[in-house]
């Protein structure tokens, strides 16, 4: 039997995050993969750690992402409407709560308006925020064969930020996450994304202005659900076979 290990590089400067990555690699790729992802960051950094942790068991494979979607507007607004008319039709979230949230996201979602290190847990019923405001990294997810599927998305005109999201976004709907919003916190990158297993992966531009440096995730899960859901985020390791697009 294979022995995998999940290898997770995040890097900072003054504090504030510049990159993170994650990879789940058979131990024939292990070195050159920790080269990788310490080449990674573009931006300057004064903090790096890379993470390499032995799995104890194979990681789950899941046949297929969640399936991907394009959606394109001329302006931030219409885009939040989108988004929140949406989810209140299709999965019951109320537009005003899912607004408000899509707002603090393009506008410093942290204390002091601070971009926070993972997600918040929002209960998408009566809006409390879950974790004691704690925020959630969802971990431990890759695809089966990452070059392969990256050279697939780029030849469609999709980003390795795609790549990376459409497989965290599957691994959150896996483990039990109702539904997902995305801002970049990159100024230059103003695609983001809804996400939920009824909707799939709906790329969604632009979701902030171009420049804003604010970004983040909102993982909407029921208040009875959230311990496990947050397990499930931390520990369960899975592989993504294919990206459906
Ligand atoms: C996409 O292009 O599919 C949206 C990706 C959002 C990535 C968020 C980030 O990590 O910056």
């Amino acid at each position: 039997m294979k022995t995998f290990y999940s290898v997770r590089m995040r890097a900072a400067s003054g504090g504030r995050h510049v990159s993170g990555q994650e990879r789940i690699v058979t131990e024939d790729l292990l070195e050159e993969t920790i080269l990788e992802l310490h080449r990674r960051p573009k931006g300057e950094w004064d903090f790096q750690s890379i993470k390499v942790e032995k799995l104890s068991s194979p990681p789950e494979v899941v046949e297929r992402s969640l399936p991907l979607k394009d959606h394109r507007f001329s302006c931030v607004p219409l885009a939040h409407s989108f988004v929140s008319a949406l989810f209140e039709e299709k999965l019951g979230i109320d537009r005003s709560l899912v607004r408000r949230w899509l707002a603090k996201l393009t506008s410093g979602v942290g204390p002091g308006g601070q971009n926070l290190p993972g997600a918040l847990l929002v209960d998408p019923q009566t809006g409390e925020v879950l974790n004691g405001g704690n925020p959630v990294r969802t971990i431990l997810f890759d695809w089966l064969d990452r070059p392969r599927v990256k050279r697939l998305l780029l030849q469609r005109g999709f980003t390795e930020r795609t790549l990376d999201a459409l497989a965290l976004a599957t691994k959150n709907a896996l483990c039990g996450v109702e539904a997902e919003l995305c801002v970049s916190d990159d100024p230059d990158y103003t695609t983001g994304y809804a996400a939920s297993p009824e909707l799939g992966y709906l790329r969604v531009a632009p979701m902030k202005e171009k420049k804003s440096p604010f970004g983040g995730r909102v993982y909407f899960v029921r208040k009875e659900n959230a311990r496990r859901v947050v397990e499930c985020l931390r520990k369960r390791a899975v592989l993504i076979g294919e990206p459906n697009l």
